[in-house]
C-alpha cells in the first residue's frame, strides 16, 4: 500500500522538480496530487513519463486522508494551508522560510540532523532548509565530525531560478535584448543580472545583512551546531540553475587536509571533484540536474589558524529544495508512517 502525497505549488520551479523526484526515485504512491493557487487551477503538470496531474485550488482543497505534503507556494501562503493541511493530519515538509527557525519546526537535511525529523509529532510541519544553506551543510558536516568548526565565511554565486520561472526568464530576455540592442529594464531583479552580479538576494535586514545571508547563519546553527558563527555574503549571477559556494573555514584545532578531504569523499550527498588542474573542479552548469553537493578546490588557508577553503556546487532545485524535501520525506515513511 502505498501513500497518498500533496505537491503544493505544483507550477511553480520546485514544485514541478518535486513531481520528477517523487516519480524518478519511485516514492510510493498511490495518489498525487498536485495543488496551487486558484489562478493555476486547470492547467495540468506531468507526473513520472507518462502521467498527467490536473491541478486543484490549493485554498479549495481538503487535506483530510492525505499523507504527506511537499510544499514550496511561496511564504504567506505557507502559513495559512501548512497548519491547515497539518491539522487534518497531513504531514508537511515545508519548503518556504516561513516556519524554519520556530522551535517546534524541525528543520532538516537528512544527511546531517536526520533524527530531528522526529520533532514533527509537535505541529506536524518539518521544514526545508534554504537551497544555499542545504548544500553548505551537506558539506561542513564530515569536517565538522573531523574538528569542530568555529567559523564559516561564505560567499555565494546563486542562479536566478532561486528567485523563481520570471526570475529566469528575465535572464534570458535581458541577454537576448543586450544582443539585439533593445533597452535592459529590470523587473523582478533590482538591477539588470544579464552579464552582471547583484549582490543583494532577499530583503535587506537592520544590520546591513540581507535577510539571504541572515538565513545562512541562523539555519546552519540550528542544523548542524549552534556554537557555529556564519558570515555569509549572497550574490546572484547569470546562472540558470546550480549555486556556486566559496567557503572558509576556521575550525577548533588543526586539520590535515588529506583528512578533510578523505571525509568528504566519504560524505553521503557529497562527490568530490578536486584535481588542481584546468577542468578538475565543477561549476554550476555541470551540476545541474544532478543530486550530489560537488566539493571542490579544498585547501589550506594559511592565513587563519586552523583554517580550510572549497568550493561547493549543487543544484539548488534539487538537493536545495525538491530532492532534499523528498529525501525528509522518504525517512518520514521509513521510520514514523509505515504503512
Ligand atoms: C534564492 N535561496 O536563491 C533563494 C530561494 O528562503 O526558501 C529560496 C528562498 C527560501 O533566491
Amino acid at each position: 500500500m502505498g501513500y497518498k502525497v500533496a505537491v503544493i505549488g505544483a507550477t511553480g520551479n520546485v514544485g514541478r522538480e518535486m513531481l520528477q523526484t517523487l516519480a524518478e526515485r519511485k516514492f510510493p504512491v498511490d495518489e498525487v496530487i498536485a495543488l496551487a493557487s486558484e489562478r493555476s487551477a486547470g492547467r495540468e503538470v506531468s507526473f513520472g513519463d507518462d502521467q498527467v496531474l490536473k491541478v486543484k485550488d490549493l485554498s479549495k482543497f481538503d487535506f483530510k486522508g492525505v499523507d504527506i505534503a511537499v510544499s514550496s507556494p511561496g511564504a504567506k501562503v505557507s502559513a495559512v494551508h501548512s497548519p491547515r493541511a497539518a491539522a487534518a493530519g497531513c504531514v508537511v515538509i515545508d519548503n518556504t522560510s516561513h516556519f524554519r527557525m520556530d522551535p517546534d519546526v524541525p528543520l532538516v537535511v537528512p544527511e546531517v540532523n536526520p533524527q530531528a525529523i522526529a520533532g514533527y509529532k509537535k505541529k506536524g510541519i518539518i521544514a526545508n532548509p534554504n537551497c544555499s544553506t542545504i548544500q553548505m551543510v551537506v558539506a561542513l558536516k564530515p569536517l565538522h565530525t573531523l574538528a569542530k568548526i568555529k567559523r564559516v565565511v561564505v560567499s555565494t554565486y546563486q542562479s536566478v531560478s532561486g528567485a523563481g520561472k520570471e526570475a529566469m526568464d528575465e535572464l534570458f530576455n535581458q541577454t537576448r535584448a543586450i544582443y539585439v540592442n533593445d533597452p535592459v529594464k529590470p523587473e523582478k531583479f533590482t538591477k539588470q543580472i544579464a552579464f552582471n552580479v547583484i549582490p543583494h538576494i532577499d530583503v535587506f535586514m537592520d544590520d546591513g545583512a540581507t535577510k539571504e545571508e541572515w538565513k545562512m547563519a541562523v539555519e546552519t546553527r540550528k542544523i548542524l551546531d549552534p556554537n557555529i558563527a556564519v558570515h555569509a555574503t549572497c550574490v546572484r549571477v547569470p546562472v540558470f540553475v546550480s549555486h556556486g559556494e566559496a567557503v572558509n573555514v576556521e575550525f577548533d584545532k588543526p586539520i590535515d587536509e588529506d583528512a578533510a578531504r578523505e571525509a568528504l569523499s566519504r560524505a553521503p550527498g557529497v562527490i568530490v571533484v578536486d584535481h588542481r588542474a584546468n577542468e578538475g573542479y565543477v561549476t554550476p552548469v555541470e551540476a545541474a540536474g544532478e543530486d550530489a553537493v560537488y566539493v571542490s578546490r579544498i585547501r589550506k588557508d594559511p592565513t587563519v589558524k586552523n583554517g580550510l577553503s572549497f568550493w561547493c556546487v549543487s543544484d539548488n532545485l534539487r538537493k536545495g529544495a525538491a530532492l532534499n524535501a523528498v529525501q525528509i520525506a522518504e525517512v518520514l515513511i521509513r521510520d514514523y508512517l509505515k504503512k
